[in-house]
């Protein structure tokens, strides 16, 4: 069961990608959900080029199923590391936070697989033409950068627009959640803030904690006025960045002020004056797992969903 277009496009048992989160999904993440069935990816976030090649090393040694790396676009080095996934030969690799058309030829043309991030059913429409295999539909309750559009909204526009296999993102983290995406026609979920709280992602207790006690209400978008609209968990560092967006503080003050932020909560665990990103489904999120012990609850969670509601349409 649970086989789709999307396990069948990446040769994985079960049609979970884990999200790509920059400082935090590393090599110990990225393999133990390849190794579960899911695919696991490596998030570039802004680092530079040598660590994601090492990260890509690390991964090989530690799974021999494919894997991914996710490029957000505004990292200052992308064109190096999108070199760098291609020299390596890596099975997959999703984009965000921007546009990649300028990439899908060269990264298509070294044999791999390519998933952007879209927002929106119009840019999945254009990548799908340029040569995208699958496309990420990520609703804007997602944890970090977001679109506009929520997950509802967006999932069955973009799945109305393409051919090509379509990945719900954003509000999804059990069985429910994956069952409802293959309801709304996509072939699989991406997962960042439900891994975020696994055993093998190397965020800081104190920033598993925030999300455990989290509750649905408990984000909040920052950067929504200066076009950079982030989500992350509310807490002093998020009501000084609000403050100085009402205050017509200059763009350029109120970056400087977000800089190092998010690794300040994920590796430093500073979660008072650290940017906590995190999705609105922080709220159903209760403990720390396994990896693969997230991924088969997810999936003995979204059969017995299924079945039960078969037996809703059946005579008896
Ligand atoms: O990339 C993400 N989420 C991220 S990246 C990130 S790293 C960071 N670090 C410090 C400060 C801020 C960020 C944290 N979270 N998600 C993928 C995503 N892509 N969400 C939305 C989009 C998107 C939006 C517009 C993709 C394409 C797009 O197209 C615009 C266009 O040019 O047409």
């Amino acid at each position: 069961m649970l086989k789709t277009s999307l396990t069948d496009l990446l040769n994985i048992e079960y049609p979970i990608v884990q999200g790509g989160m920059a400082w935090i999904g590393t090599w110990q993440l990225a393999a133990a959900v390849s190794e579960a069935g899911g695919l696991g990816l490596i998030g570039a976030g802004s680092a530079p080029t040598d660590w994601v090649k090492e990260q890509i090393d690390q991964v090989r040694a530690h799974t021999q199923r494919p894997f991914g790396v996710n490029v957000p676009l505004f990292n200052e080095q992308t064109e190096q590391i999108i070199d760098a996934c291609i020299q390596e030969r890596i099975p997959v690799l999703t984009t965000g936070a921007g546009n990649p058309a300028p990439y899908i030829e060269l990264v298509k043309a070294a044999g791999i697989t390519v998933m952007p991030v879209v927002a929106s059913a119009a840019l999945a429409r254009r990548l799908e033409r340029l040569g995208a295999d699958a496309v990420i539909a990520e609703g804007q309750e997602s944890g970090g950068h977001i679109g506009s559009v929520s997950t509802l909204a967006l999932v069955p526009r973009v799945v109305d627009s393409v051919d090509i296999p379509v990945i719900a993102a954003g509000g999804i983290a059990d069985g429910r959640g994956l069952v409802a995406a293959l309801a709304l026609g996509a072939a699989g979920v991406q997962m960042g803030t439900r891994f975020v709280c696994s055993k093998e992602c190397i965020a800081h207790q104190e920033y598993k904690q925030t999300i455990i006690k989290a509750g649905e209400r408990s984000t909040m978008v920052t950067g929504l006025s200066l076009g950079h609209p982030v989500r992350c968990i509310r807490n002093p560092m998020t009501r000084d960045f609000e403050k100085m967006e009402q205050n017509g503080i200059s763009e350029e003050d109120i970056m400087a002020f977000g800089a190092g932020k998010l690794r300040m909560a994920a590796i430093e665990g500073d979660v008072t004056h650290g940017s906590v990103m995190a999705g609105q489904i922080s709220g159903l999120v209760a403990d720390v797992l396994p990896a693969k012990e997230i991924v088969q609850r997810i999936v003995a969670e979204a059969e017995r969903v299924i079945s039960e509601m078969l037996n809703l349409c059946s005579d008896s």
